[in-house]
C-alpha cells in the first residue's frame, strides 16, 4: 500500500487547523500510520526543502517552516500520493479549489498550511527524513473492508 509525507505547517498549527486536516484524510478512508508534534531544525528544513535552494524564497521558506511547531504524518492507503495533493490544492491557496485544504483555509502562497509530497520518490526520501522506521505502525482496520 503506497504511503506519503504529509505535514501541517506552522500558520495552520498555530489556527489550530490540525484536527481539521487530519478528519479530512481520516474520512476519506486514507489510515494514519505515524505523526508527531516537532519542532523543524535549519538543517532538516533545509534538507526538506533542497529541490527549492536555488529559488528566491529559499530563505524565506526555512524561516517560515522552522518559525513554530510543525505536525508531521505519514498516511498510507491507494494513490494516497496524488489524492492528497488533490485535497490539498494547488500551491497558492488563490489558485486551490473551494473544498481543498489550501483552497478553503489559505490566502497567500508562503502560509498556504500544508505540505504533502509530490511523487513517490519524494514520500520515500521525505518520510524517512522525518520518521523512524520504529515510529511507523503496522496495522490493519476493519474499516478498510468497506473502503476497498
Ligand atoms: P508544494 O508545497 O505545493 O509542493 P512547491 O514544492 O513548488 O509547492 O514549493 C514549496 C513551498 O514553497 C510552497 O508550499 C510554498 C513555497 N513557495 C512556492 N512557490 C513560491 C513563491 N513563488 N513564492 C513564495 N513561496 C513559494
Ligand atoms: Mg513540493
Amino acid at each position: 500500500m503506497e504511503r506519503t509525507f504529509l505535514m501541517v505547517k506552522p500558520d495552520g498549527v498555530q489556527r489550530n487547523l490540525i484536527g481539521e486536516i487530519v478528519a479530512r484524510f481520516e474520512k476519506k478512508g486514507f489510515q494514519l500510520v505515524g505523526a508527531k508534534l516537532m519542532q523543524v531544525s535549519r538543517e532538516l528544513a533545509e534538507q526538506h526543502y533542497a529541490e527549492h535552494k536555488a529559488r528566491p524564497f529559499f530563505g524565506e521558506l526555512v524561516d517560515f517552516i522552522t518559525s513554530g511547531p510543525v505536525f508531521a504524518m505519514v498516511w498510507e492507503g491507494e494513490n494516497v500520493i496524488a489524492t492528497a495533493r488533490q485535497m490539498m490544492g494547488k500551491t497558492n491557496p488563490q489558485d486551490a479549489a473551494p473544498g481543498t485544504i489550501r483552497g478553503d483555509f489559505g490566502l497567500t502562497v508562503g502560509k498556504n498550511v500544508i505540505h504533502g509530497s509530490d511523487s513517490p520518490a519524494s514520500a520515500e526520501r521525505e518520510i524517512h527524513l522525518f520518521f523512524k522506521e520504529e515510529e511507523l505502525v503496522d496495522y490493519s482496520k476493519l474499516m478498510n473492508e468497506w473502503v476497498y
